[in-house]
């Protein structure tokens, strides 16, 4: 059985199953109830959620309806568990829907539906395997190279290898996992929810947290590569410096630096870049900075060996990594100097420093399709609807504070957070407000850490603007802070995408001057000149509105498995984009990015613009649409040779 399927035998007493049961999603185990028994009458009857919330996971039933839910659920965990936990049928696609529709309190519409039926899996099919499987001879002819072992790499790895196509992964590092082996500082934890931040095929019943932290989520990374046996196609500690085309051989040479410094090249028919959009550190262009004589490290680079403790530490940078850090070192160090530059908009979250309780962990562990319409939910709740929060109305009397009514109501919401933690401190309220639309920047996950933390005595919050670092200061109009330790929570190069590769196309054409500082690709994934390359986490495709970044890269897989499909079929040598293909999807992607707050003017400061101010790596459009968009190859689009 496909392992994101697999249960555990039940050998639990009843009075052990009716404890877990107690602290568990009933919406997820009244789904459950339909997978053992079949029977459609649990989402028939006069008991159905009232309300499908962010954040919350029993459709608002009242407290004796999910007492009524639970009882019927036990009746019939008891009675499997008694006839020894036998294989459950999967459902109808009917009844799947039915339930679907149950939970979300709405029709889910079809397009969804498809999607989250194809996600789900519920039948163990592996849809998103790659629709081809190389024979002895395609293998001569075919060989691919990965760049990168994080999520992104690993994944393109899993679903080469089921394909039985030869391939070879290029890590700079010594290990899996990327941005999950790179950022170790403290508090580092991922800020989408994990059970839908895991891979669509892979079990993800073991996570302690809701949130995972950073180990927790390296270990998950190392588990689902040893258990697919990835190693053996790795090559660690060597850095891809450069690949050029070579028409002739219509083939990729790519120049590789390995652990001694040594070169070597390497040729390959099919160039996968997996390196990610946030893996560069960003260092910022401070005055001084080269001479503070204390340690000065990135929040990716975190040095373990500096202690903390008494000391001075500068904190620059209050974003998704800086709001993490804060709260998990406030107590070790003498004094924390926060420099903020823009506050963050923060949504409270009850669950994001919470562990999954033990009943859900039982649940996701032993009841047939808990953990999937766990993730169901998670998926539904942060999907598409919030994109219309970013939606720019210049006719909205209050634009460009907030973006629309939506977006004005959500700004209530957020608001009120802050007042309820620094309501009486009116200072520190206005510095932490912020006066641009949520979501226009990256939003932050908060359990009231990071505000706590700015209150603490020995902490100070600075917004004026940094003039320069001394020997063992920070300087900026307000004065002088004396520290011991730097710490840049400044985040990354995100739109300088694939630097500092040298990525060379045909007529030795470098992509960094077709893309000249603004980066594009047909579909987020390849581009004309280009042939039979691809990337992952390409330009056009980071998730700003909601979502998971692991299922954007599983459809750029299933899109690349279906052009390496083509080349195979037709026994085709290359493939690219069109140029009309690709230049019509900018501008359509272009002009659905202008509708939204990411780019406008009044934004002054985000990782999602590039130096000229607009915006090149997000993905403007609806997941479902991109999901829609990356399910086959489009022949009309493309040139094969
Ligand atoms: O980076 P950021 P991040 N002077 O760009 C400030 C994901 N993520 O690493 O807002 C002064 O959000 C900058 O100020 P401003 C998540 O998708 C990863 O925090 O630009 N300040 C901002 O406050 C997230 O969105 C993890 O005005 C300067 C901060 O530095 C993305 O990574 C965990 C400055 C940078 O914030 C990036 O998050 C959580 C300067 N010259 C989320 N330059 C990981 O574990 C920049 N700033 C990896």
């Amino acid at each position: 059985m496909s392992r994101h399927l697999r249960t555990e035998p039940i050998h639990d007493d009843d009075a052990a199953i009716a404890r877990a049961l107690a602290s568990i999603s009933v919406s997820a185990l009244t789904a459950a109830a339909v997978h053992i028994t079949g029977d459609p009458s649990f989402v028939r009857g006069p008991i159905r959620p009232r309300e499908f919330v962010l954040n919350e996971f029993n459709g608002m039933l009242a407290e004796d309806e999910k007492a009524e839910l639970r009882v019927r659920a036990l009746d019939t965990i008891r009675a499997w568990r008694d006839a020894g936990c036998p294989p459950v049928a999967p459902l109808s696609t009917a009844l799947v829907r039915e339930v679907m529709d149950w939970i979300a309190c709405e029709p889910v519409p079809d397009d969804y539906a498809a999607l989250y039926l194809e996600e789900m899996d519920l039948a163990g099919r592996n849809p998103r395997a790659l629709p081809v499987r190389a024979t002895a001879c395609d293998r001569e002819e075919l060989s691919v190279l990965v760049i990168g072992c994080g999520e992104a790499g690993l994944l393109a790895g899993i679903r080469l290898k089921e394909a039985g196509i030869p391939f070879e992964i290029i890590e700079k590092s010594g290990d899996v996992g990327g941005t999950w082996l790179d950022n170790t500082y403290p508090g580092a934890r991922v800020d989408v929810a994990t059970h839908y931040y895991s891979y669509s095929f892979e079990a993800n019943d073991g996570f302690s947290e809701y949130y995972a932290r950073q180990p927790e989520l390296y270990r998950y990374f190392r588990r689902v590569f040893d258990e697919h046996g990835i190693a053996e196609h790795v090559r660690w500690h060597s850095e891809v410096e450069r690949a050029a085309w070579d028409e002739t051989a219509s083939r990729w040479q790519v120049t590789i630096r390995g652990p001694q410094g040594l070169r070597e090249t390497r040729s390959a028919r099919v160039l996968i870049s997996a390196v990610g959009l946030l893996s560069r550190p960003l260092i910022p262009d401070l005055p001084g900075l080269d001479g503070f004589e204390g340690p000065v490290f990135h929040t990716a680079e975190w040095d373990h060996s500096v202690d903390l403790r008494g000391k001075r530490v500068a904190l620059i940078g209050a974003g998704a990594s800086g709001f993490q850090v804060g709260p998990a070192i406030v107590d070790e160090v003498e004094r924390l100097v926060v420099f903020q530059r823009t506050p963050q908009w923060m949504a409270p979250n009850p669950r994001y420093h919470a562990p999954v309780t033990p009943g859900e962990r039982w649940a996701m562990r032993h009841l047939p399709g808990f953990a999937r319409w766990y993730r169901f939910m998670l998926m539904w709740q942060s999907s598409d609807k919030l994109l219309e929060l970013v939606r720019a109305d210049e006719t909205w009397p209050d634009f460009p504070r907030t973006a629309n009514a939506a977006s004005a109501a959500r700004r209530e919401v957020f608001s009120r957070w802050i007042e309820q933690h620094v309501g009486d401190d009116p200072v520190l309220k206005g510095q932490v407000t912020p006066d641009y639309p949520p979501m226009a920047k990256r939003m932050l996950q908060d359990n009231g850490s990071w505000l706590r933390c700015l209150r603490r005595p020995h902490v100070e919050l600075v917004t004026d603007g940094i003039t320069g670092i001394g020997p063992s200061s920070v300087t900026t109009a307000e004065g002088r802070f004396d520290v011991d330790v730097i710490v840049l929570a400044t985040g990354f190069r995100a739109s300088e995408l694939l630097w500092p590769m040298e990525i060379v196309g045909r007529d030795s054409v470098p992509l960094s001057k077709v893309w000249d500082g603004k980066p594009a690709a047909y579909r987020g994934i390849s581009v004309p000149g280009f042939p039979n390359f691809f990337m992952m986490a390409g330009p056009g495709t980071g998730i700003a509105h909601a979502g998971s970044v692991i299922l954007t890269t599983e459809c750029q897989m299933r899109y690349i498995g279906d052009a390496i499909r083509t080349l195979v079929d037709g026994d085709h040598r290359a493939i690219e984009p069109t140029q009309e293909a690709y230049d019509r999807y900018q501008q359509e992607l272009q002009a659905e990015i202008a509708t939204l707050m990411w780019g406008h003017p009044s934004i002054e400061h985000s990782w999602y613009k590039a130096a000229d101010g607009k915006v090149y790596v997000l993905c403007p459009w609806r997941l479902v649409d991109y999901w829609t968009m990356t399910g086959r190859v489009v022949p009309d689009d493309h040139h094969v040779s």
